[in-house]
């Protein structure tokens, strides 16, 4: 087999980046080890950042989004005796849409298995070779057990935090930093109206509590527990109970209903860079992991697939090498940038039960709720900055 890009992983950031890739007339395969029920069922992000519908849309996969997408102009910031919407539009001219990351790769690979360039499931044992060289190449075993050599002029590394791409380039010297938070959250999907416009972010003595959600009938909820819990201790009423105080407000309550799907999923922070080694590059939660406090993660992936894609054209089409050559130092100003954000959001709202982090967290919620300044600063950071500098 032989392609111009072979792409690691078909999540957001390796199918999007076939999807541009296929629009500028450069060919791609993209592997992916999981089934597609799988990839399509994994329940993640939410929100959009406004260059993530624009990406998706002029990518001519806008349809379903802005048929069921819900565009929110602003989010709450709540801490006992306060609820305080941040406006986007007032403060930085932007918004965002709530449309699952579920449904983004669904409409991914639609549109990639209709008449796109090929998406393998299932694949195994998949490994990067000789991408020191012009003509690297990824061994992999294919669905039907047989051992297949895909030969590229670059490999995409898209396959996600636990992904074999990373290692490769780090064999090869870079860095990485980390850090992992002291909670972790308890995330439910419920078949309720949400009980608010637009999502609540709520810091409580007792933990963190966020109001997301779907559509009008579905909710999304999250709690913020310590790393060491077991869902299976957490009853639906538990949870809703929790819920019901954390966001505990005047003359208005949480919605209940069926809960369709819980789990808890470790926070952390996490940077590797360089994003390339030779004719191998990252981008998406391969190179990179943010909190979920900021809404980060997917928006982040789209960026570094719309410079990667942008980069690519330009070596395999006109053979210049300046934008892959900068392509690592140019996605990691944002990285960088984001991950300050999603730590920020992440130290201010979750709760350590030391009184001195409290009575901190409480004086910037209060200046972020009283002054233009330092809402437009969140603001412009959560509805997303732009993508190059
Ligand atoms: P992904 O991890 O989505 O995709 C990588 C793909 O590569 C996967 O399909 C995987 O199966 C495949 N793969 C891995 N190894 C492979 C191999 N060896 N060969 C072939 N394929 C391989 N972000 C938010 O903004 N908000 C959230 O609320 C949020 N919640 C999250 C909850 C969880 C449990 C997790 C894990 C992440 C969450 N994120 C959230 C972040 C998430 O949305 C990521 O940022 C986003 O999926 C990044 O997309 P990709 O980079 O494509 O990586
Ligand atoms: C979600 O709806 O899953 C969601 C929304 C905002 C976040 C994190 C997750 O910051």
């Amino acid at each position: 087999m032989r392609t111009q890009v072979g792409i690691i992983g078909a999540g957001p950031a390796g199918l999007l980046l076939s999807r541009l890739l296929h629009l500028q007339g450069i060919d791609s395969v993209v592997l992916e080890n999981r089934s597609r029920e799988y990839v399509e069922a994994r329940i993640r992000a939410g929100i959009l950042e406004q260059h993530t519908v624009d990406t998706l849309t002029d990518a001519g996969l806008g349809d379903r989004l802005h048929r069921e997408g819900l565009e929110h102009h602003g989010v709450y910031l709540q801490y006992p005796g306060t609820r305080h919407e941040l406006d986007f539009p007032a403060l930085c001219d932007r918004t965002v849409w709530v449309y699952g990351q579920t449904e983004v790769t669904k409409d991914l690979i639609a549109a990639q298995l209709d008449g796109g360039p090929p998406l393998l499931f299932e694949v195994s044992d998949v490994q990067v070779e000789d991408v020191d060289g012009e003509s690297p190449r990824i061994r992999f075993t294919d669905a039907d057990g047989a051992a297949q050599v895909l030969e590229c002029d670059v490999v995409a590394g898209t396959d996600g935090f636990h992904g074999v791409s990373r290692p490769v380039v780090q064999q090869a010297g870079g860095r990485v930093w980390e850090r992992t938070y002291p909670y972790a959250w308890l995330g439910i999907l419920a078949d309720a109206a949400p009980a608010t416009d637009e999502l609540i972010y709520a810091w409580h003595p007792e933990g963190f509590g966020l109001y997301s959600m779907r559509s009008p009938t579905v909710s999304r909820l999250y709690l913020q527990v310590d790393p060491s819990e077991k869902i299976e201790d957490w009853s639906d009423d538990r949870i809703w109970d929790a819920l019901d105080t954390r966001f505990a407000h005047e003359g208005w309550s949480v919605n209940r209903g069926p809960v369709t799907e819980k789990s808890i999923l470790p926070m952390r922070s996490f940077v590797s860079a360089p994003m390339r080694r030779g004719r191998l590059f990252l981008a998406g939660d391969a190179a990179h992991i943010v909190p979920p406090t900021g809404a980060k993660g997917l928006n982040l992936a789209v960026a570094d697939v719309t410079l990667l894609a942008t980069a690519l054209v330009r070596l395999l089409q006109e053979k210049e090498t300046d934008l892959v050559d900068s392509y690592s130092d140019r996605a990691l100003a944002r990285v960088w940038r984001c991950t300050h954000f999603s730590w920020w959001m992440t130290s201010m709202l979750h709760t350590s039960g030391d009184d001195f982090d409290a009575e901190l967290q409480l004086s910037q919620l209060r200046r972020v709720c009283s002054s233009e300044a330092a809402a437009r600063e969140l603001a412009e950071n959560y509805t997303g900055l732009p993508i190059d500098g």
